[in-house]
């Protein structure tokens, strides 16, 4: 029995292609897993659980259906979907974990996380994290009407995109010195997270010991999955 990664899918009416394919990896790849991990930006926006519509339902259904068929499920918000609440969690039968979790991964202390907080090199990116994250703003927003929190969000996407055009490869990726504080504090020896759409296995030494950050693939042409066992571990592409 494997336990299943993958971050990055960015769902949304937009991309009925990846949606088709991730409903196609629940039915036929993850009810043959014990467990999946969704590591975040896995709807594209999430602008409350008061605010799902038909589309949202049926990705809901989906892990709905997977859950109860003995599959453990755990999702962690991403810079693109924090706003995930308790509606979300009892429908889908998902649970939800915090940015960072440490889990014990066949006897391997692994931390998982999304990314975006690793990526202190940009801190102009960080104190807008930092803003929007914040549990005040947070309860605000959700009780705006729903058009204006879509507006909301519409207008902080333009914005993230326009900036991202003008900021260098070195300014959106993590920072080697916040991976190995976070691991060290975590004494952890392995680092999965997605975010920067950067697949790769990094293997260095920290503090004597060997570690691996491994970067999860956003599911942009292709479906990404990294798949771990007791005795292995592997990437599986899934191709539409
Ligand atoms: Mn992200």
């Amino acid at each position: 029995m494997s336990t299943l990664f993958i971050s990055d899918l960015h769902l949304s009416p937009q991309r009925p292609k990846m949606t088709q394919l991730f409903l196609d990896f629940l039915k036929l790849r993850a009810k043959k897993a014990q467990t999946l991990y969704i590591l975040g930006d896995f709807f594209d926006v999430w602008i409350g659980d008061d605010a799902m519509d038909e589309f949202a339902h049926s990705i809901v259904a989906a892990l709905r259906s997977l859950a109860d068929s003995g599959v453990k499920i755990f999702l962690m918000p991403g810079n693109r979907d924090f706003l995930y609440g308790r509606v979300f969690s009892a429908q889908s039968g998902v649970t939800l974990i915090a940015d960072p979790t440490c889990v014990d991964l066949y006897g391997t202390r692994t931390l998982l996380v999304h990314g975006d907080s690793l990526c202190t090199t940009d801190k102009k990116f960080q104190f807008f994290r930092y803003l929007v994250r914040h549990p005040l703003l947070c309860g605000i927003y959700l009780r705006l009407p729903l058009s204006a929190r879509i507006n909301f969000a519409n207008f902080l996407r333009s914005k993230s995109t326009r900036a991202n055009k003008q900021k260098s490869a070195y300014l959106m990726d993590v920072s080697q010195e916040s991976v190995e504080a976070m691991m060290r504090r975590y004494q952890a020896t392995r680092l999965i997270h997605g975010h920067t759409h950067d697949p790769n296995t990094h293997q260095f030494t920290l503090d004597g010991k060997p570690v691996t950050r491994i970067v999860l693939g956003a599911w942009e042409n292709s479906g990404w999955v990294l798949s771990v066992d007791e005795s292995s571990m592997h990437t599986e592409i899934l191709e539409v």
